[in-house]
């Protein structure tokens, strides 16, 4: 149990720390941080992250505004193809309840609380657009209207009532399933559709749909005979045995008989 703790910690570790390959000029999003490659050459590079810049030696590491960056291969070519790979990983924790020195609403929300009337979310903070599904009612039948991260979701749906379903073919069942029409052929149509293997069921096509209904007092004559049989020829055959096997003895006994008289 221990072990397996200790190497869940070790991929949560894993994680934290990425690794990244950058043109001069390119910027990548890292936990909320923005990281850009300002310039290269033949054995530093310039990192900025958000609005902080420093050089940083190929092979060395350097904190840069609260993120550990670590320069660990430069492939220097003198013009904009100069290609530098770094791993990335926060000298603080964001999730764990502490507004720490770097963090601040804007790169971690869940920690150093969000100012104003503004609300926490999976992007940041953001003024709420909605607090309930109620508050993005858009007036349109056709669409699903949902409060999610307190942004409003409008999803298209085909219909909200059975009647909307209508493909005009009597045959086939038409009704409105969580906002998706549904035309589904009849099971059956007569009740020659519904036969089954079970003499004591009534097999009838009712409303489109098999009905079997037990027949009281009833059954199964032909197969009660067939077991019957069968078991009648099992028990002869029995018989027959145990009376070849005494005919044996006897021949047996005659025979003795014979030789000893
Ligand atoms: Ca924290
Ligand atoms: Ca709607
Ligand atoms: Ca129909």
């Amino acid at each position: 149990m221990k072990k397996l703790l200790l190497f869940f910690i070790f991929l949560l570790l894993i994680q934290q720390v990425l690794s990244h390959d950058l043109k001069q000029g390119e910027e990548i999003l890292f936990e909320s941080r923005q990281i850009k490659v300002i310039a290269l050459q033949q054995e530093k590079a310039i990192i900025q992250v958000d609005e902080e810049k420093n050089i940083i030696n190929k092979g060395q590491s350097k904190i840069i505004d609260g993120v550990i960056i670590k320069v660990t291969d430069i492939l220097y070519t003198g013009d904009e193809s100069s290609l530098v790979t770094f791993n990335t990983e926060l000298s603080y924790s964001c999730g764990d309840l502490t507004c720490s020195p770097f963090e601040n609403s804007k790169n971690c929300c869940k920690d150093c609380p969000c100012q104003g009337n503004k609300r926490c979310t999976s992007s940041g903070c953001i003024v709420p657009e909605c607090f309930l599904d109620d508050d993005c009612n858009d007036s349109n039948e056709l669409t699903k209207d949902s409060c999610q991260d307190y942004k409003c979701k409008h999803q298209k749906i085909s219909c909200t009532k059975d009647s909307q379903c209508n493909d005009n073919d009597p045959e086939t069942d038409d009704f409105c399933s969580s906002g998706t029409c549904q035309n589904l052929p009849p099971i059956c149509k007569s009740d020659e559709d519904c036969k089954d293997e079970d003499l004591c069921t009534l097999d009838q096509c009712i409303n489109k749909d098999c009905s079997y209904k037990k027949i009281e007092n009833c059954s199964q004559p032909e197969e009660k005979n067939n077991e019957e049989e069968k078991s009648n020829k099992k028990d002869e055959e029995i018989i027959q045995l145990t009376e070849k096997e005494e005919n044996f003895f006897k021949r047996i006994l005659s025979w003795i008989k014979n030789i000893l008289s």
